[in-house]
């Protein structure tokens, strides 16, 4: 059975890497090397604070280098009007510093945007950590599957013969859970850059709700009550689901209070920052309040479609989204067991950024 195959890494260091798919059925496939395993003996001490330098907030707002007006070959269009741009025309892997940085600004304005017929699964897997560390430390995820030798690189991958995850799936009427990240950490996620090396035929898009809109579309009485308060993130719950599942965890998980509205150190705009995936309950209320307020926060992002974007995958597309003003999920609608559907398999660069603020001087704790 697949995922209790072991491999030994290297003579001296006996590295027990289990293997999250079934070697045989994937011999002539040209991404093998990024196949999912888990690295089941290598622990990670709590992240250290650092100081934080948000690439956006030295571009240039016009963005003239990422997207000249005189270039007719740079096409940059607007997915929809709240969320979501898509660029073809350029390539993630030539673009200069102040490319770089203008990007940056835009994922933060735009909520997340789509790069298509790029050859960034192509440039290796040096290249492609090297382009996420311009944005931030990389994240190397506490429980998840990654790339052999390359723990930053976070695994997605839903195949027939991922027998963990296609049992885990089981459970739930849909496959769609909204979330931001690992917003649990002290210091969660700015940019994550998602690329998909191979794409089913049909189906496994991606969808992000734009955390901004859904602020600006609370009535005043409840912003403001939104604003003086934090809510609990937690970590605790993915651990101990992976523990139970017998799998190793890497990093022991930590649990951040954010502020609920956060503001964006780039734009300045104001965003909610919780999520269904990892906020559970907000300080200071009761539970019957938390619960509530939660449960209608909650609704909002995952109902709002008029402040959703819903992307179809593409050989050579990549998107990159920035979690402090977005919610994101992955819609898992194909059939993984039907090979006419295809294989579905990409990896993740997750990179750190600040500790979140809020509104008038609210900070996170934990
Ligand atoms: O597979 C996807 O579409 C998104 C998965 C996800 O949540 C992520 O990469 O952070
Ligand atoms: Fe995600």
């Amino acid at each position: 059975m697949s995922t209790t195959t072991t491999v030994a890494a290297t003579e001296e260091a006996i590295l027990k890497l289990t293997l999250a798919y079934d070697k045989e059925i994937h011999e002539e496939y040209k991404y093998s090397a990024y196949l999912p395993v888990y690295d089941e003996k290598t622990k990670f001490p709590p992240l250290q604070p650092f100081e934080f330098n948000d690439r956006g907030l030295v571009a240039n707002k016009e963005k003239p280098n990422l997207l000249p007006k005189d270039n007719a070959s740079v096409k940059a269009t607007k997915l929809t009007p709240v969320i979501g741009t898509e660029i073809r025309g350029l390539q993630l892997s030539q673009l200069n510093d102040l490319q770089k940085d203008e990007l940056a600004l835009l994922i933060a304005e735009r909520g997340v945007v789509i790069f298509r017929d790029q050859d960034f699964k192509d440039i290796g897997l040096e290249k492609q950590k090297e382009f996420g560390k311009y944005f931030g430390p990389l994240h190397i995820h506490p429980v998840g599957s990654h790339v052999k030798d390359h723990i930053e690189l976070h695994n997605i991958y839903l195949g027939p013969d991922n027998e963990y995850r296609n049992q885990r799936r089981s459970t739930r009427l849909t496959t769609t859970g909204y979330h931001s990240d690992v917003s649990y950490e002290h210091q969660p996620p700015g940019i994550t850059i998602l690329t998909l090396l191979s794409v089913p035929s049909t189906g496994g898009d991606t969808a992000w709700a734009s955390q901004t809109a859904a602020y600006a579309r609370l009535s005043p009485p409840i912003q403001a009550l939104l604003e003086g308060l934090r809510a609990e993130h937690s970590g605790y719950p993915q651990a101990e689901g992976a523990r139970r599942d017998g799998k190793f965890v890497r990093r022991e998980p930590v649990k951040s209070l954010h502020p609920i509205v956060r503001v964006h150190p780039a734009t300045g705009q104001k965003a909610l920052f919780v999520n269904p995936g990892f906020t559970k309950r907000i300080v200071g209320l009761q539970d019957e309040e938390s619960e509530a307020l939660l449960k209608l926060l909650f609704h909002h992002i995952s109902l709002g479609q008029d402040f959703q974007v819903r992307v179809r995958w593409e050989e050579g597309t990549v998107a990159l989204w920035d979690n402090r003003v977005t919610a994101h999920t992955a819609i898992s609608d194909y059939n993984v067991h039907n090979p006419q559907e295809g294989l579905r398999h990409g990896f993740r660069i997750t990179t750190q950024a600040d500790k979140p603020k809020g509104v008038n001087g609210l900070e996170s704790t934990w």
